[in-house]
């Protein structure tokens, strides 16, 4: 069976690459390996066959032989321990390329979805306005510690690794958010890892899904 993502049949981000589908699509691309894609509607996400696959009823959601994984950072790291090319073989670089893996899900990752999420969803309550300067400061810190571990350098450890696709995937997020600007090397950074042929690859394969549903639509 070749591996089967499954994704939003209509992103909500129309086609900006920001579900996290993205990052699997980057790191399947990275390694050269063919997938499928199952596209499913809001509704499908939610019942019993697609929980089965995400116990939480979202995507991504990835299969291959038998394997059935959910969690983007998981199916980015249980790709990048089987095939050779997203992570150094020194064991400790290894281990602190793992680290930052984890740091992108669970450190930089939480702060940035709950300023997105509260600009999404929270606008018309009467808490919005005071509450955003405080969501904004938690992204300002971590992106302003993010930028200065970074340095000069172009990656996070040593070459590209699975740590740069999570981390720079988390990141996009913020492609119009005010704090983003004030650290250039962070600019510098996600626009090195979007140059990248396999991003490349993995963008217009989101955005060509998305063109097709809306034309579907039309
Ligand atoms: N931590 C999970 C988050 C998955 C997630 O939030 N998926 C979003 C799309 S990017 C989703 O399915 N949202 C719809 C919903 O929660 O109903 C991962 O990284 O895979």
């Amino acid at each position: 069976m070749p591996i089967t993502l499954t994704v939003f049949e209509d992103s909500p981000d129309r086609g900006r690459g920001l579900a996290r589908d993205m990052q699997v699509r980057w790191a399947l691309e990275e390694l050269g390996l063919a997938y499928a894609v199952r596209g499913v509607s809001f509704a499908t996400m939610k019942g019993a066959e697609h929980l089965a696959r995400q116990p939480f009823g979202q995507i991504p959601a990835f299969e291959e032989d038998g394997l059935t994984l959910f969690e983007s950072g998981a199916i980015v790291l249980h790709l990048a321990e089987r095939h050779p090319g997203l992570l150094p073989a020194d064991p400790h670089a290894r281990a602190r390329a793992l680290a930052w893996m984890f740091a992108a899900v669970s450190t930089i990752e939480p702060p940035i979805v709950e300023w997105a999420m509260a600009r999404m969803l929270e606008r018309d309550a009467d808490w919005f306005a005071a509450r955003q300067p405080m969501l904004e400061e938690r992204v300002r810190t971590r992106l302003a510690q993010l930028a200065a571990r970074l340095g000069e350098r172009d990656w996070l450890e040593g070459g590209f690794t699975a740590a740069d696709l999570l981390m720079i995937s988390v990141l996009r997020r913020l492609e119009r958010a005010p704090m983003l600007p004030e650290q250039p090397r962070l600019v510098a950074y996600i626009a090195r890892g979007e140059a990248r042929p396999a991003f490349q690859r993995a963008f217009a394969a989101q955005r060509a899904l998305f063109e097709a549903r809306a034309r579907a639509n039309d």
